[in-house]
């Protein structure tokens, strides 16, 4: 079945409806040219030629623009493209789509060109899926390495993995189907093989964390006993004074919360300093409890005591409730410290000393790998199909390793393959499909 032939035009402006320099309205499919050539004055559409001419809607001139023709299948969607680049106001925009619609294409639905793309097999669906992701970047970081994706990057590893698992298919396959002629592939060469298709899974889904962290981003809580300089923490890794800070104990009641760009979109939150004391105010004990609150939705725990003091009983049992945390120990106010113990990072909040290495740590400790370091990244669809796929191949080479017939272990593999096709989507059902470019804007 040729898939394209179902396919109407659809149109939509590919930038957002606000004042620009420039507008453009995207149109696909057969009726592309068509259409185009009924409302634009000098339509001599050539291959990688612009033309300039006016937007007429019968004798009435809508505005001078520039039309850019993509012949199929060297377009985005892989259809007939026309882009017609006018000037950027929300009325030029609206007038000169109204005409297009007029003359016979349809609004195009939410990510309608990518999902076209992927149809017509332009790329693949993780490529498709990096569009919006590239789209949707809250940091420069993640845009780039959503590009990686976008140039075939984690398809290539995908397709790769796949090519492992079904050249193990194959041979046991041939040894099932022609007991005769082909023997049966050894046990230690299919342990072996599985073990090494588990290493390249598990290589893929290693970025795991940082990616959902890119997406979703990381909430870093500052926790401490009063008066430790965790205001000025805040203040310090900000580079700004967002935060009251006072040589009063108890400065802080309310959680502050602030955007901070490591790379990866990052919440930095301030908190109240925890004390137990029973002549504690009303308002100061509320905070407390919000300190306590924010430190649950904590990716990361940032624990300050003071260093000038050293770490005290009071200190020890504020760090005691952050024992399922991951947490960094900071020892600060380091410039009026005397001695230094291993177990702290030491830093002066108030001078500046020890920051900007500490937001390098934050980073890697967040992550677990360093995020620069990512070739490519993986959303949540992705990495459950990938588990599935393990999961599977982790039975394969248990039967395996305990000599299960083969033609039991063969069910396994053929999951395995059929997970990731599931996540290239050469298998895929409609409503995946639907629910994946649900997430794209109109015009892309
Ligand atoms: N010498 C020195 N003083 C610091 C340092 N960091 C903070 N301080 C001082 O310690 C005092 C308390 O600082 P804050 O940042 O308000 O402390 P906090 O932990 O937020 O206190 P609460 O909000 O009351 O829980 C202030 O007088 C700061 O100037 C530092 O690195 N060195
Ligand atoms: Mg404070």
């Amino acid at each position: 079945m040729n898939i394209r032939e179902e396919f109407d035009t659809i149109a939509a402006p590919a930038t957002p409806m606000g004042m620009g320099g420039v507008g453009i309205i995207r149109i696909s499919g057969d009726k592309a040219f068509e259409i185009a050539e009924k409302i634009f004055s000098n339509p001599k559409f050539e291959p990688r030629k612009f033309n300039l001419g006016w937007i007429k809607d019968g004798d009435v001139k809508i505005d001078e623009v520039v039309v850019l023709p993509f012949f199929a299948p060297n377009s985005y969607t892989g259809e007939n493209v026309v882009e017609i680049q006018c000037h950027g106001g929300i009325n030029v925009i609206r007038n000169i789509l109204n005409l297009v619609l007029k003359h016979g294409a349809r609004m195009a639905e939410k990510g309608e060109f990518t999902k076209r793309a992927f149809l017509n097999k332009r790329m693949d669906l993780s490529q498709a899926e990096s569009v919006a992701d590239i789209i949707h970047s809250k940091t420069s970081e993640f845009a780039k390495v959503s590009m990686k994706n976008l140039s075939g990057v984690l398809k290539d590893k995908i397709n790769d993995i796949r090519n492992d698992i079904f050249e193990v298919l194959s041979k046991i396959t041939a040894g099932i189907d022609f007991p005769e002629d082909v023997e049966e592939p050894d046990y230690s060469y299919l342990v072996n093989r599985f073990e090494e298709i588990l290493d390249k899974i598990d290589k893929v889904l290693s970025g795991a964390e940082t990616s959902n962290i890119f997406r979703e981003g990381a909430k870093v809580v500052i926790i401490g006993k009063p008066n430790v300089g965790k205001s000025s923490l805040f203040n310090a890794l900000l580079n700004l004074d967002r935060a009251i800070v006072t040589d009063i104990a108890g400065t802080t009641r309310d959680v502050l919360r602030e955007t901070l760009d490591l790379g990866i979109p990052v919440t930095l939150i301030d908190t109240a300093g925890i004390r137990e004391d029973e002549d504690v105010s009303r308002v100061e004990k509320i905070g407390i409890e919000f300190s306590k609150q924010s430190m649950d939705e904590a990716d990361l725990v940032l624990f300050v005591y003071d260093a000038s003091k050293g770490m005290d009983s009071e200190d020890r049992e504020v760090l005691e409730l952050l024992k399922d945390k991951k947490y960094i120990i900071l020892a600060n106010k380091s410039d009026i410290a005397d001695k230094k113990t291993d177990e702290a990072v030491y830093i002066s909040a108030a001078m500046g000393e020890g920051i900007e290495d500490l937001r390098k740590t934050l980073k890697t400790k967040v992550c677990g790998i360093e995020p620069e370091s990512l070739d490519f990244v993986t959303n949540t669809r992705q990495q459950a199909c990938l588990k599935k796929a393990r999961n599977s191949i982790e039975q394969a080479l248990l039967a395996s390793q305990v000599n299960e017939l083969q033609d039991l272990i063969s069910i396994d593999v053929k999951s395995a393959v059929l997970a990731l096709d599931e996540l290239t989507g050469e298998l895929l059902t409609d409503s995946v499909l639907d629910n994946i470019f649900e997430n794209f804007c109109i015009g892309k």
